[in-house]
């Protein structure tokens, strides 16, 4: 039976991706932050199905011994590392523990990888905000990196990092470069979510406005399972390499406002309102991914994007009803 460690194994990501591992007969372990264990039926909500089938472990993914004692004593033969502080921020704070968790974590991990089990193979969840800036798009594989966030320095500098510990020590490290993905799993910060939710509560009755910022920032949105999937498959290649993971295809925020509205039979004009301080910098050529390399190995996502809004919003509902 093969082992895997996922990190950040409580979030949408994570908790899809231990699913997809134990479907295929993973014994699977979880890195958790300890305070998961209070108010564990909120923080541990997406694993409530599985928490039986698996293993959390409770540690701090900046705490470099803790790492190397509890991956030393798994001795995984996968290890995919999704755990980050995740909402991207375009001003300069909180920089040093932006680059502790999403940085250093990274180190901490494929250091203990090579010194204890150096045949364990690692995905790490890398993101469009590498591209930040782009000069083009869509972006491919080879696409120049120009982040615009500590997030995305972080991510970079992880890829970079990788990058060389293959090239140099012969290590199966691969990155994927992961544009937004989205399901009922989505944080609440995340504007898919924030759109649903808050247009189900318009419904109800509970609230009577959705603040916005830009509506004509365009994105590339999959679904989340799809993008797990990914995830293993990059890792069972015969060569470790990079890959993009997105659909090509771009949506603006004000359809998908449009169609979440449309939907909840509201007119969004009537609800919608838009408020700069929730605009980005300079959104101007859109972060679209180029996906062939990926196709290539026989990916392919399942879901267009009205699909998957319509799913999230039937959750929401669902979830909202029990
Ligand atoms: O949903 P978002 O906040 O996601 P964002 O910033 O693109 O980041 C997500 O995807 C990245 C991969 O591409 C990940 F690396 C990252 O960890 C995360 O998962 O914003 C999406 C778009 C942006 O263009 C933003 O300008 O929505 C636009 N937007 C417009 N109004 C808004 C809002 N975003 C948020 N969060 N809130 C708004 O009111």
């Amino acid at each position: 039976m093969k082992k895997a460690i996922i990190t950040g194994i409580s979030g949408q990501d994570g908790s899809y991706l231990s699913e997809l591992l134990l479907s295929k007969g993973y014994d699977v372990y979880g890195f958790v932050r300890r305070e998961s264990f209070e108010n564990s039926s909120e923080r541990l909500k997406n694993l409530k199905n599985i928490l039986s089938e698996i293993k959390l472990v409770p540690i701090s993914i900046t705490d470099s011994l803790s790492i190397h004692k509890a991956i030393s004593k798994i001795m995984p033969d996968e290890l995919y590392h999704l755990a980050a502080q995740s909402f991207v921020s375009y001003d300069m704070t909180d920089e040093i523990n932006i680059m502790n968790i999403n940085f250093n974590s990274t180190l901490y991990i494929a250091n203990t990888i090579k010194e204890v089990i150096p045949g364990c193979r690692m995905f790490f969840a890398g993101s469009s905000e590498m591209f930040g800036n782009p000069e083009i798009s869509p972006q491919a594989e080879g696409a120049k990196f120009n982040p615009k966030s500590i997030y995305g320095i972080a991510k970079v500098s992880s890829y970079y990092l990788l990058k060389n510990y293959r090239s140099n020590c012969n290590m199966f490290f691969s990155t994927g470069i992961m544009y937004n993905h989205e399901s009922s799993r989505r944080g609440n910060q995340f504007v898919t979510k924030k759109v649903i939710s808050t247009a189900v509560k318009i419904k109800l009755g509970e609230l009577k406005k959705l603040e916005l910022g830009n509506l004509e920032a365009y994105r590339d949105w999959g679904y989340a399972p799809d993008y797990v999937n990914a995830m293993w498959m990059i890792l069972q290649q015969d060569i470790s390499e990079d890959y993009v993971i997105a659909t090509g295809k771009l949506h603006s925020v004000r359809e998908l406002v449009r169609i979440v509205f449309n939907y909840l039979r509201m007119d969004y004009k009537e609800h919608v309102l838009v408020d700069k301080k929730f605009y980005r910098p300079s959104e101007k050529i859109p972060l679209s991914g180029n996906c062939e390399k990926l196709k290539s190995i026989g990916w392919r996502h399942s879901k267009t994007f009205h699909e998957i809004i319509k799913e999230m919003i039937d959750e929401e509902i669902k979830n909202m009803k029990a």
